[in-house]
């Protein structure tokens, strides 16, 4: 094998981290400390010490009031001012509201602030900062559903409330309380959100520095205030109840971290709010965090954080688990659930977020709680920057949650169809020789795989777009390669560029002025991957147009229709940065400072990227495929996410199923996280089960750093590579009912793998469960082995119904609420079938999803306990690549299993008339393509003895073989019907 190029680049970095190190902490170093505390970040600590004193003191009235006259409701929307009181002489500021009822029955709460609004504010510094709150990241973020419901009504109004009756059948309604402001948000007459209920509202002000003779410096002045230690608490009580709460000022003007110091043109201007949800237990979302699903309280107390979640998008190089500590990307939407209710918010703010979690019983007043006895969750949303902008969903199933959001946030864009295959990485692929040779090996070995994947070493010395000549000197003829059996290639391209001066990529970037400014209106520069680099400020429109033009196969030479991009360090992550991230006082297109745009940055940067892809040479319009690590809400229209740098231990394994599945909930399940893991090196037990995860993974990738040992699936003998394998196969194989969760994920914006309180919600046992899952909507169930030498799993059945193991047809003994113990030695994945499903296969082996395009179906039918309750499925299936299914190119079926009936039938899944839609080529030949088989899980006893079924299809009647296998020892009886002659996408039935 030839290393020299990877080593030569390896010394490379080396040596550019030895000379960083000098002067700054580089990326390699970054640990826990290197990220902030709540204490250590000025807004957090000064919200939570005010939640502190508000929660403590005998009674607190929040400062904020509505006022009665100012205030107008028409066409859905009532719009006034909130007046804060900011001192004893009753001085206010102005915060004009406005709360938006929507047609979707999603009502929304904005408030911002009167003089920044009108720019009557002075900046420090010169900065060329704006003057205004952030008010575009819903440019970024939303994409529909905003119409107002003019429907929306005033139920009752007088000087000290409105009632506004909305939503569907009028069902919902908001209860807005003037003096102190509230609102209360009720369905069917029950609270089950509440603002401000606690008093934690606050909007900090504009206010001009005073300058007050200095006073003796203090280390770590906010950490007195942060008060996040449980110890203080009752310090802090006493205090509060002794004189009133003096204000923290000490990081309203500067604040420093890790030796950066922030400048704060605009002083304190935080906004935070508490979030009450009514008699709900649970919480989800708000990814992504590696803990488990249901978030815990952040408060202290035995097995609760200390620390309030936090999202503020970075580079957190060796991630912990079970940590509220931020990730890559964020998704400020959260939703409550409890027995067959669920609610959610959306917190729609780009800043530096943190969210502090509680649980309990209303102490001062507990009938307010509405629920009586029940466990309410307190939330209190913290912002550093930009509006207070809410959305509020009252449900009530999960599925209305991920609708809702979605219909505001866009679904998840139809994939690419190869994407959903098995994707093979590592850093790095380090020449053509060393892709021919993987790509010969997987085929060796009989691995389906679809794409191999090119790490930063590909390119010229991190100068991306162009190749490092001596390791890649004939890409285009490694891609041809890989295109003869429909294999893909992956390059990655970073935001950072390389500052320097034979680089015509960056010549173009400060030429044009595409990169993003620091506070003084310069270039900015820091230190990445290449050394001194610049940003490409995505948020500017020209940057991006010129960006994309970047990817035309004419400019990135060495591409071709078969490369596909993946964007990293998009967060950004900037090594010398303050938490390895850009400068808040950095300024972007407009004059928006980044601190006000940073969650957003990421998403910007991979929206470029996929309008890239769409077309790369005239006439081309295509399916990108982006692959991105720092994510906002919206991202899933673009992009697919994996969960960045995880170890290649147990823990980590088992953290990448909650974490998964919080993507899901959360509009963004093209989700996975590196298998085997990223840093270290996995044991073959590890990487096998890993691999069994991944296989139900929406998004599959193996992935290792660069340090770590080759460990391509092949490479491990016996029994590991039979066992990898057959993950492989089994993933293959299910492509169709994948690619179909993907299409439901794509019209109503559902999770592709779904926890059980989403499948489940009336059954409390399951609400915090997991480790197990759904996946679409195919009744597969599986719970993967997450531990070391475990060759058993307990799984939970959330339902009556029939269950059987997916590969041996065993009938589980169960009962609904039970929890049983299934074998799991290594080559086992625990996979069940839940009664009452039909899903689709492609049974034949093949190397790529693409060789398996034109290949015939196999439906899997699992019988329902209850003969009389039919069994359903659908198969979704296009192109896999082009926007030709936008205009109906495509076949959905639906198939319906009847014992009672003795029929199977398959029709169109939204009853289109098939002649209504004009065949295009990829129609036509989808024509030869059939249902191979038909399999029947759970077949009647009485089918015994039956040889031949009735085919009825496009006119014409005909017989098929039926082989049937009656029951024994715990196994169900099946039926094989072979050989059925009809079209996928034509109406059929079988009659038995
Ligand atoms: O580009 C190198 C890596 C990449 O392999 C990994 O997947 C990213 O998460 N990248 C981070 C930068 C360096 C990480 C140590």
């Amino acid at each position: 094998m030839h290393l020299s190029g990877s080593l030569s680049s390896w010394t490379a970095y080396l040596g550019l981290l030895s000379a960083l190190s000098a002067t700054f902490a580089p990326a390699v170093a970054v640990k826990e400390h290197d990220f902030k505390k709540c204490h250590q970040s000025g807004f957090c600590a000064r919200n939570r010490a005010f939640a502190d004193h508000a929660l403590a003191a005998s009674s607190w009235e929040s400062p904020y009031n509505i006022l009665a006259d100012a205030g107008s409701f028409k066409d859905g929307q009532y719009q006034g001012v909130v007046l804060k009181t900011i001192n004893d002489a009753g001085e206010t500021v102005r915060l004009p509201i406005t709360i938006s009822f929507l047609e979707s029955g999603t009502a929304r709460v904005t408030v911002d602030e009167e003089k920044r609004q009108k720019g009557e504010i002075e900046l420090r510094h010169n900065s060329k900062a704006r003057k205004e709150r952030y008010n575009e990241a819903e440019n970024w973020v939303i994409v529909g559903g905003l119409a107002l419901d003019k429907a929306a009504k005033v139920e009752q109004e007088d000087k000290t409330q409105l009632t506004v009756k909305y939503g569907p059948s009028s069902k919902f309604e908001a209860v807005i309380k003037f003096s102190p402001f509230s609102i209360d948000f009720k369905r069917d007459g029950q609270s089950h959100i509440k603002f401000n209920e606690q008093g934690l509202l606050n909007v900090e002000h504009w206010r001009p520095k005073v300058d007050k003779p200095a006073e003796p410096e203090k280390e770590d002045d906010a950490a007195d205030s942060g008060n996040e230690d449980e110890n203080n608490e009752g310090k802090e009580d006493k205090e509060t109840k002794e004189e009133p709460k003096k204000e923290d000022e000490s990081t309203w003007w500067e604040e420093s971290f890790g030796g950066n110091t922030d400048t704060k043109p605009r002083g304190p201007e935080s906004v935070a709010l508490d979030i009450s949800f009514i008699g709900y237990e649970h919480v989800f979302g708000i990814p992504s965090h590696a803990g488990p699903l249901s978030l815990k309280q952040t408060r202290g107390g035995d097995g609760n954080y200390q620390e309030p979640y936090r999202m503020y998008n970075a580079d957190v190089f060796e991630y912990i688990l079970d940590s509220p500590m931020t990730l890559y990307g964020s998704i400020p939407f959260m939703q409550a659930h409890r027995k067959d209710s669920s609610v959610g918010v959306f917190w729609l703010n780009a800043a530096e977020t943190w969210v502090d979690i509680t649980k309990g019983k209303d102490a001062k007043n507990p009938m307010a709680l509405g629920v009586k006895s029940k466990t309410s969750t307190h939330t209190h949303w913290m912002s550093e920057s930009g509006l207070l902008d809410v959305f509020v969903f009252l449900g009530p199933t999960p599925k209305d949650l991920t609708a809702k959001f979605t219909e505001l946030t866009g679904t998840t864009a139809m994939p690419q169809e190869f994407a959903i295959g098995y994707h093979q990485c590592r850093w790095n692929y380090i020449s053509e020789d060393d892709v021919k040779e993987v790509d010969r090996k997987m085929d060796k070995f009989k691995m389906p795989y679809d794409v191999i994947w090119l790490d930063i070493e590909y390119s010229d010395d991190k100068k991306y777009f162009a190749w490092d000549k001596h390791s890649f000197p004939n890409p285009l003829d490694m891609h041809k390669q890989l295109d003869s059996r429909g294999r893909k290639i992956v390059t990655i391209n970073d935001p950072h560029i390389k500052n320097v001066d034979n680089y015509p990529v960056v010549q173009e970037l400060k030429s044009k002025g595409f990169g993003v400014l620091n506070k003084d209106g310069n270039i900015f520069e820091g230190w990445c991957w290449p050394g001194s680099s610049h940003w490409l400020d995505a948020f500017n429109p020209a940057a991006r147009e010129w960006w994309a033009s970047l990817f035309n196969y004419d400019k990135f030479k060495g591409t071709m229709e078969n490369t596909f991009i993946w964007n990293d360090m998009n967060e950004p992550s900037v090594f010398n940065g303050p938490e390895t991230t850009m400068p808040k006082d950095n300024l972007h297109h407009g004059n928006w400072e980044h601190r006000d745009v940073h969650n957003l940055n990421g998403m910007t940067f991979h929206n470029a990227t996929y309008h890239a892809l769409l077309s790369r040479k005239p006439g081309e319009l295509r399916r990108p495929f982006v692959l991105t690590r720092s994510f906002f809400a919206g991202s899933q229209r673009a992009a697919a996410m994996w969960t960045g740098d995880n170890q290649a231990d147990w823990g980590h394994l088992a953290a990448s199923i909650p974490m998964v599945l919080s993507q899901g909930i959360s509009g963004f399940p093209f989700s996975g996280a590196d298998v085997g893991g990223f840093f270290g090196n996995p044991d073959k037990d590890l990487l096998t089960r890993w691999y069994q995860v991944g296989a139900f993974n929406p998004f599959f990738r193996a992935h290792a750093h660069i340090d770590a040992r080759r460990r391509e699936p092949y490479l491990h003998g016996e029994p590991y590579t039979t066992i990898i394998s057959a993950a492989l196969r089994l993933r293959y194989s299910l492509l169709p009912s994948w690619y179909t969760a993907f299409r439901h994920a794509h019209l109503d914006g559902s999770p592709i793998i779904k926890p059980m309180f989403y499948t489940h919600p009336s059954e409390e046992a399951g609400f915090a469960l997991d480790d197990q899952f759904f996946v679409g909507t195919t009744g597969l169930l599986a719970k993967p082995v997450v531990e070391k030498d475990k060759t058993s799993v307990d799984i939970w059945i959330p339902d009556g119904e029939a269950y059987y193991d997916y590969f041996t047809y065993d009938v589980i003994p169960t009962a609904k609420g039970k929890t049983v113990t299934l074998d799991a030695p290594l080559e086992k994945i625990p996979l069940l079938m839940r009664g009452g499903h039909i899903f689709a296969r492609r049974d034949i082996p093949r190397r790529s999803s693409a060789l398996m395009k034109w290949d015939d179906y196999t439906l899997v039918v699992a019988a329902s306990k209850d003969a009389k309750t039919p069994a359903e499925g659908d198969l979704y299936v296009d192109d896999g690549d082009s926007f030709d299914f936008q205009q109906g190119q495509y076949i959905h079926r639906r198939f319906v299993f009847d014992a009672a009936a003795k029929t199977l039938s398959s029709v169109d899944y939204e009853g289109r008339d098939s002649e209504a839609v004009k065949e295009g080529e990829w129609m036509k030949k989808m024509r030869s393509v059939g249902v191979d088989k038909v399999i029947i899980v759970g077949a009647p006893a009485s089918w015994a003895g039956k040889k031949t079924v009735t085919v009825e299809s496009e006119g014409k009647t005909w017989e098929a073989k039926m082989e049937f296998t009656p029951a024994e020892k715990g196994r169900a009886a099946f039926a094989v019907v072979r050989k059925l002659g009809v079209r996928i996408g034509a109406d059929w039935k079988v009659v038995f």
